[in-house]
């Protein structure tokens, strides 16, 4: 069976997946696309060959013939446009944030509870690249002994000006709070911001950069840099530190270039090509995942989760102060093998 899909939002994000989807994914087909310019919509559509246009989403949610629903509009729109998903029973697969605070991801975990079984898969592609999961297979190993600390940078050349200042932590340092608990398999407890002298160099309406200090239930210091305005490319760096070794992810790049007296390796302007492998692996597992009745990667529960760590993230950076994080126990409709 060929899963017909609906992708809302075109943009960047929304044109790469329909892209993707249509060039790298197996057992699925973008029927539909949503944008409320329809110019953009229609350019979309022709992206995927043949695809119905719409400039109302709940209308493609409602369209019978779609079989599953990718969410990659404006953060504040992923809400309403999930819960209709989740009512309609259809599998979806919503770009990070889930929302944009955790009251709102609690009433898509307390929709997908009343409705009995999870629909829900949030973007956090991280989960799908090869070298992060590579570092997960290496400490659930054992071979570097127990989690001690975890490293993250995570820079971008630039940033949309349209967005607020609270998506630094929400929309951008959300990624590396996610790796963090589904790495370490641990809830975090607290959260600390630290800011560095401005930059003269960046947006003057936002806190960049922005250095996360984050305490693990058991123990483990996660630290996240948070840089948007790095004006010289794509970044995003880890490592993990463990009592017996440490474990550290490498750029993708499969060579280095040496000319006119310097020897390198290319930096990309955006995250595409960097997590291009994870997003192809992302929407592959959550095609077959749907098509089987079933769901991978993060939870909607996992979207509250790093959704409550941003908000103690939020909180610190306005107060200085060490803020704590109570996310309470995963409700049994989602235990299953962590993807
Ligand atoms: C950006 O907002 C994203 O959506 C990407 O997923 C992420 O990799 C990037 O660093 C963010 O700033």
């Amino acid at each position: 069976m060929t899963m017909q899909i609906g992708v809302i939002g075109c943009g960047l994000m929304g044109v790469d997946h329909i892209r993707t989807l249509t060039a790298a994914v197996s057992g699925a087909r973008v029927a539909a696309v949503c944008d409320a310019d329809e110019n953009r919509a229609g350019q979309a559509a022709s992206e995927a060959g043949s695809a119905r246009v719409y400039s109302d989403p709940f209308a493609l949610i409602d369209d019978t013939s779609v079989d599953a629903v990718v969410i990659a509009s404006a953060d504040e729109t992923h809400e309403g446009f999930v819960l209709a998903c989740v009512k309609t029973g259809k599998p979806v697969l919503c770009e990070k944030p889930l929302a944009t605070t955790s009251e709102a991801c609690w009433q898509v975990v307390e929709a997908e509870m009343l409705g009995g079984r999870p629909l829900v898969q949030v973007g956090f592609m991280r989960r799908f690249d090869p070298s992060y999961l590579e570092m997960k297979r290496m400490l659930d190993s054992g071979q570097i002994g127990e989690a001690v600390m975890l490293h993250s940078v995570h820079r971008n050349a630039d940033y949309p000006p349209a967005l607020p200042a609270s998506a630094l932590v929400t929309g951008t340092g959300v990624h590396d709070i996610d790796v963090a608990r589904w790495l370490l398999g641990q809830e975090i407890v607290s959260a600390t911001v630290h800011t560095p002298r401005r930059s003269a160099l960046v947006r003057p309406d936002f806190q960049d950069t922005q250095f996360l200090v984050l305490r693990t239930d058991n123990g483990v210091l996660v630290d996240v840099e948070i840089f948007v305005s790095a004006r010289y490319g794509y970044d995003v760096r880890g490592e993990l530190v463990g009592e017996s070794g440490s474990i550290q992810l490498q750029p993708p790049s499969t060579v280095t270039t040496r000319y006119e007296g310097l020897a390198g390796q290319p930096v990309a302007r955006d995250f595409r090509p960097r997590f291009q492998d994870a997003y192809r692996n992302e929407l592959q597992a959550w095609v077959a995942a749907s098509a089987s009745g079933e769901v991978c990667g993060a939870t909607a529960w996992d979207g509250y989760a790093a959704a409550a760590v941003a908000e103690a993230c939020l909180h610190s950076l306005a107060t200085g102060t060490t803020t704590p994080v109570e996310v309470g126990t995963q409700p049994p409709l989602y235990s299953r093998p962590a993807a």
